[in-house]
């Protein structure tokens, strides 16, 4: 029977590399565990859990028709972090404005922003979703965190990192020494070491795009995809292969496993309605780049690192080209 090392011990043997730690960041993330074992259970049901089906009959901010599960996923974020004193405030795709911790709890030094359920348009068709977070610290001397606490470039994450709800409960995280991946035991509720020191190869031949937006894209991310489609008789003298789950967990989870290049990048439809993108800085963008860039992988917007962006605002959107080094780096070629 292979021992092997429990998220758990393996977050508290982390904690020993820091030897002014308080504890505080070991808790939060065992709160974070919590909460997403918890959004296992209850998306596995699946159309078991009727009362948790379907649209909530609300929007978000982003104007996104809201799931009853992802309602009920950032409620079960809130309730699993707020009150055990490790966290000053969060921030959810699925809350307008930032969410201080209540006065009744002790106030922690951390900040973590979260999408409680990304991809659940897949809910209703069985495909595989993920809950995404980012752990920031708060900054010192606020009383009552307010959205602008947030507003801190991805390279000021302390933690970021996913948890898939596919055909097995992945936790992948960092914290900033390498990308760890942590399969759920359902038999004794422990996620356990699977994949240590995940690494995404430089190369790839594999491609992950929403290839209906073609007609909107910049003409340097056209020039990209129809080079890949030209195959090994093309520029590229190879042959590509495209997968596109439309749930950014999967898609990065899958190029963190084998390689590949994920991508969501400007396009006119998007600016046309004033957006920068269609994937989110805080919550989405930033904690997936800080696990690429760990594995050795790149994130950028086509013209930044990722994690340089400067946020103005709590749901800002970005464009994201992320995953194997060398192929990111091409793409970027192509814009500049
Ligand atoms: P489209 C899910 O709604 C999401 O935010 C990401 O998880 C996913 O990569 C993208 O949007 C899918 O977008 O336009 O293909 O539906």
């Amino acid at each position: 029977m292979v021992q092997r090392t429990s998220l758990l011990k393996f977050i508290i043997e982390e904690q020993r590399h820091h030897p002014h730690a308080t504890g505080e960041f070991t808790g939060l993330l065992t709160d974070v565990v919590t909460a997403c074992k918890k959004i296992s259970s209850l998306t596995s049901c699946g159309g078991l859990a009727e009362q948790a089906m379907g649209t909530a009959g609300s929007e978000n901010v982003q104007g996104e028709t809201q799931k009853k599960l992802d309602i009920l996923s950032n409620e079960i974020f809130i309730e699993s972090t707020e009150w055990s004193g490790n966290l000053a405030g969060m921030a959810s795709e699925e809350m307008d404005d930032c969410y201080p911790v209540p006065s009744q709890y002790p106030r922690g030094k951390y900040l973590i922003t979260f999408d409680p359920l990304d991809g659940s348009s897949n809910i209703d068709i069985n495909v595989s979703v993920g809950t995404i977070f980012s752990i920031m610290v708060a900054p010192e001397g606020t009383d009552t965190v307010v959205n602008e606490d947030f507003l801190q470039p991805g390279a000021r994450q302390v933690c970021a990192g996913y948890c898939l709800y596919g055909t097995s409960t992945m936790m992948v995280l960092t914290t900033g020494r390498g990308v760890n991946g942590f399969t759920l035991d359902r038999s004794t509720g422990d996620f356990l070491l699977t994949h240590p020191m995940m690494e995404i190869p430089a190369d790839t031949n594999e491609y992950s795009i929403n290839q209906s937006n073609h007609r909107h894209w910049e003409p340097a991310v056209q020039r990209y995809i129809d080079e890949c489609l030209q195959g090994a008789d093309g520029p590229l003298g190879k042959n590509y292969n495209m997968r596109w789950i439309a749930s950014m967990v999967a898609d990065v989870h899958r190029l963190l496993c084998r390689g590949g290049v994920f991508m969501y990048p400007m396009d006119a439809k998007l600016q046309a309605k004033g957006q920068n993108g269609k994937l989110r800085l805080l919550y989405e963008a930033n904690p997936m780049s800080f696990v690429v860039e760990q594995a050795q992988g790149l994130a950028s917007t086509g013209r930044q690192r990722i994690m340089e962006v400067q946020p103005e605002e709590l749901h800002q959107r970005v464009p994201v080209i992320m995953g194997s080094r060398n192929e990111v780096e091409r793409i970027l070629g192509y814009h500049s």
